[in-house]
């Protein structure tokens, strides 16, 4: 195991902790909420800390309702390649979007906002769903001299799992916190998304 002590090179990124993944949310994950306050533990630990929010205009290519005849969870073939649709969730401005009402989030600097071009879903922290498309991410994290990304955050097997392994690809070290991430677990998905991270080198602390 590599040491965990956290370092000034650190950066603990927080994925998308908003109300509509949460209880009572559009597309809430089960058992979400419980990560906020370990999350709220964690924050202060850290120098850098960066947020991201989803953040879908209303009529999003992610939607299911954006297709006639789909149903959430149905996956369809964009230009891009297969994507799974979705309820509704996180439009711009709505009270889903919002951070969960007590996740702490003052001391955090950058807040990442994804998923806001029409056509392109995004669950990467770093790169659209296009897997060509940045946030401007990378550049910041590298410029804040970061070499290490904690990632927690909603959900794991998606937004969470697509961060973790593109921060390896974009030659960042990378750790789970996995008791701090929750999952949507659909098939088998979590378990998916934990190996597809530890493949690709990223730490996995329970
Ligand atoms: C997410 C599905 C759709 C996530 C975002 O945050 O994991 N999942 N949009
Ligand atoms: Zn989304």
């Amino acid at each position: 195991m590599p040491d965990l002590t956290i370092q000034d090179s650190d950066c603990l990124l927080i994925i998308d902790v908003q109300n509509d993944f949460c209880q009572g949310g559009s597309l809430a994950v089960p058992d979400a909420d419980a990560i906020v306050p370990l999350i709220n533990e964690l924050s202060p630990q850290f120098a850098t800390v960066v947020l991201t929010q989803d953040w879908h205009p209303a009529g999003h290519s992610s939607f299911a309702s954006s297709h006639a005849g789909k149903q959430p969870f149905e996956s369809i073939t964009l230009p891009y390649g297969e994507q799974t649709l979705w309820p509704d969730h996180c439009v711009q401005g709505s009270h889903g979007a919002e951070f969960h009402p007590r996740l702490a989030c003052d001391a955090a600097q950058l807040i990442i906002r994804k998923g806001f071009r029409s056509a392109i879903d995004s669950y990467s922290a770093f790169y659209e769903n296009d897997h060509t498309t940045t946030t401007g991410l990378t550049g910041y994290l590298q410029q804040r001299g970061i070499r290490r990304v904690f990632c927690v955050g909603l959900a794991l097997d998606y937004c969470v799992r697509y961060s973790a392994v593109d921060a390896r690809r974009e030659g960042f070290d990378a750790v789970l916190l996995e008791h701090a991430c929750r999952g949507i677990d659909m098939n088998g998905s979590n378990d998916a998304a934990l190996a597809a991270m530890k493949e690709v080198g990223v730490v996995i602390d329970s």
